[in-house]
C-alpha cells in the first residue's frame, strides 16, 4: 500500500446513489487509497435497482436505510484488509446523496454512544431506524406537500427567497411533512432526523452530527441568508422540529473525534477528528477547486450542473445552496433525475449494452441529429415535471422509433439541451469563455464529454479523479480541522486537462436546436 508514513492522512467518503466509495489523500493531495461497495451487486439482499427501490406508484422512491449502514460495515472491512493504516487518518469527512434523509428512532442515540467493537454497525443499529426506507432524491410524491408549504409562507416566490428553492418533491422539508401526515406514529418515535450525509457523519461520530448549512439548504426549511431554521418552515412541515434536527453548523465545522468503535475494531487514532458531512454536489464543488466563472457539469445517477455564487437571486427554476466552503458565498444548482440510468437504458436496447458502440455511434452521427429530437423521461422529471418518451423528426412530427445510432444521439443531445437551457436560467454563462469541468462516471466517455462541448459551445475539462464528492470530502476535512485557506488545501491539486472543444458549426447548430427543444419538452 502507498502509503506515505511522514505525511497526515484524510479520507473522503461518499454515500451517493448506487455505491458509497471512500478515498484516501495525503497532504500533497495525492491519492493513497480508492475503494467502493455497491449496493446492486455487493448486497443484493436487499434487492435494490441503482441504489434504491422505485415504489407501485412510480413517484415514491426509498433506499433502505440499513443497507447504507451494511455497506460502510462491507467497505470498512475491505480497506482495512487491504493493509490501511488508519492511525494516521488525522480527519474525516464525507458526501451523501442529497436531500434524502433518515428517521432515528427514540433510544438509537444511546445505542450510537455504546457500540460494541466487536459487532458490526448494522447488527447493532437495526432497531435504530423509525421509518426503515428512507425517502431519497428520486422520490416525486411529494406535489401536495410542496404546494401546502408555499401556501403556508406566502407563495412559491416567497419559500424561494427564504430557502434558496420552491418547492421541490424531492426537498427534505416535504418528504418530512408526508411522514408526518402519513406515518404519524413512526414520526412521533422519530428523536432526531438527519440527513443522508448527516447520518453518515453520526456513524463515525458515534453521536448525532449536525446537519451542515449546504446540504440544509436541499430541504426548504433552512434560511438560506439567516442561516438558521425558517420558524415557518419548520411550523408547516413538522411538529418539535428544531429539537428533531437540531442546530445546523457551517460545512467546515469539526464535529468531533471520531468514536470509539472505530478507534478498537479499526485502528483510527483516539485524535482523529470527523468534519461536517455535506451534500454530493457541494462536496464535489470542493473536490473540483474550480476557478471563478467554471460550470461544473456532474453526470452521475442524476445529471446536475453547478457553479459558484458570490452573490444569489431567487427565482422559480433550480436551487440555491449555502457555499460549502466559504458560507457567505452560495452555489447554483439544476439537477435532472435522468441521468446515467436513463443512458444506460439506450445503452442496452440500441448499443448492445457497450459503451463502445454506443461511443461509436456518437462520432459516426452529424451534429443536430439531422433534425431528430427524442426527449427520454424514463423516471418523472424534476424540470419539467413529465414522464415519458417522445421522439420528433426534423419536420416536428411525432414517429415511434429512431436507428439505433440516431436513439443513441437523440438521448444525449437533449439532455444535454435542457442541462444547458436550465443552467442559463440559474445564471450560468456559456460559450468558449467557459471550462466546463465534467465529472460523475460517464465524464470518461470522451464521445459523450465532446456532445457536451458542442452543446454548450464551450471548452470541457477532466481531472484525473473522476469521485470529485470523495475527494471533496478528504480536502474538506482538511480544510476544517486545519483551518488553512482552501486555495492552500487544494494547491497540490491536478490541473483540470481540456479534452474537448466545440466542433465547427456546433453553435450555430445547437442555438436553433435549443429553441426547438424548449418547445417540444413543454409537449411531454
Ligand atoms: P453515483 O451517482 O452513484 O456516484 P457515478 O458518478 O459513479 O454514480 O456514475 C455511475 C454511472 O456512470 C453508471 O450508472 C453508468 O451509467 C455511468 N458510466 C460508467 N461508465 C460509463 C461510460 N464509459 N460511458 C457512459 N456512462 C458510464
Ligand atoms: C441534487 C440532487 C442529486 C442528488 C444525488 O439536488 O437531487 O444530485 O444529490 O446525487
Amino acid at each position: 500500500m502507498a502509503q506515505d508514513s511522514g505525511s497526515g492522512v484524510y479520507l473522503g467518503f461518499d454515500f451517493s446513489t448506487q455505491q458509497i466509495k471512500v478515498i484516501a489523500v495525503n497532504d500533497d493531495s495525492k491519492v493513497l487509497h480508492e475503494a467502493a461497495v455497491k449496493f446492486d451487486t455487493d448486497l443484493p439482499e436487499f434487492k435494490t435497482q441503482g441504489g434504491a427501490h422505485i415504489h407501485d406508484d412510480k413517484a415514491t422512491v426509498t433506499a433502505p436505510t440499513l443497507m447504507w449502514v451494511k455497506a460502510l460495515d462491507l467497505l470498512m472491512d475491505q480497506v482495512k484488509a487491504s493493509g490501511f493504516d488508519f492511525s494516521k487518518v488525522v480527519a474525516i469527512s464525507g458526501a451523501g446523496q442529497q436531500h434524502g434523509s433518515v428517521y432515528w428512532k427514540t433510544g438509537a442515540q444511546n445505542t450510537l454512544q455504546k457500540l460494541n467493537p466487536a459487532e458490526t454497525l448494522h447488527k447493532q443499529l437495526q432497531d435504530s431506524f423509525s421509518v426503515a426506507d428512507s425517502p431519497i432524491w428520486m422520490d416525486s410524491s411529494t406535489t401536495q406537500q410542496c404546494r401546502q408549504l408555499e401556501t403556508s409562507v406566502g407563495g412559491p416566490m416567497r419559500l424561494a427567497e427564504i430557502t434558496g428553492a420552491r418547492g421541490f418533491e424531492r426537498y427534505t422539508g416535504n418528504q418530512i411533512m408526508k411522514i408526518s401526515q402519513m406515518q404519524a406514529v413512526a414520526y412521533a418515535e422519530t428523536e432526531r432526523i438527519s440527513l443522508v450525509s448527516s447520518f453518515a457523519a453520526s456513524l463515525f461520530y458515534g453521536d448525532y452530527a449536525p446537519i451542515d448549512y449546504s446540504d440544509g439548504s436541499g430541504m426548504n426549511l433552512l434560511d438560506i441568508v439567516k442561516k438558521s431554521w425558517s420558524p415557518e418552515c419548520l411550523k408547516a412541515c413538522g411538529e418539535n422540529l428544531t429539537t428533531k434536527l437540531g442546530e445546523p453548523v457551517s460545512s467546515n465545522t469539526v464535529v468531533g473525534k471520531v468514536s470509539q468503535y472505530f478507534v478498537d475494531r479499526y485502528g483510527f487514532s483516539p485524535a482523529c477528528q470527523v468534519v461536517a458531512f455535506t451534500g454530493d454536489n457541494p462536496a464535489s464543488l470542493a473536490g473540483l477547486a474550480p476557478r471563478e466563472g467554471d460550470a461544473i457539469v456532474s453526470l452521475g445517477t442524476s445529471d446536475t450542473v453547478f457553479l459558484w455564487l458570490k452573490e444569489q437571486k431567487a427565482g422559480l427554476e433550480g436551487h440555491i445552496f449555502v457555499n460549502p466552503i466559504d458560507s457567505n458565498d452560495y452555489m447554483a444548482l439544476v439537477c435532472f433525475k435522468n441521468g446515467s440510468l436513463t443512458r444506460e437504458r439506450i445503452q442496452q436496447e440500441s448499443a448492445s449494452g457497450s459503451w463502445d458502440t454506443f461511443s461509436s455511434y456518437l462520432t459516426t452521427t452529424p451534429m443536430g441529429n439531422n433534425g431528430n429530437i427524442g426527449i427520454y423521461f424514463d423516471a418523472t422529471e424534476i424540470q419539467p415535471l413529465a414522464m415519458g418518451t417522445s421522439r420528433f423528426n426534423k419536420d416536428g412530427e411525432k414517429v415511434e422509433s429512431f436507428p439505433p445510432e440516431i436513439e443513441v444521439r437523440a438521448v444525449l443531445e437533449s439532455q444535454f439541451l435542457a442541462r444547458r437551457m436550465y443552467a442559463e436560467l440559474r445564471g450560468m454563462r456559456v460559450g468558449p469563455q467557459t471550462r466546463v469541468i465534467a465529472t460523475g462516471g460517464a465524464s470518461s466517455n470522451m464521445a459523450i464529454l465532446q456532445v457536451l462541448s458542442d452543446v454548450f459551445n464551450a471548452p470541457v475539462y477532466v481531472t484525473d479523479v473522476p469521485n470529485s464528492a470523495a475527494l471533496g470530502g478528504c480536502y474538506r476535512a482538511k480544510h476544517g480541522v486545519t483551518g488553512i485557506k482552501f486555495s492552500d488545501v487544494v494547491k497540490g491539486h491536478p490541473e483540470p486537462v481540456c479534452v474537448a472543444t466545440p466542433t465547427e458549426g456546433a453553435s450555430e447548430i445547437y442555438q436553433s436546436m435549443s429553441e426547438r427543444y424548449k418547445n417540444l419538452e413543454q409537449l411531454m
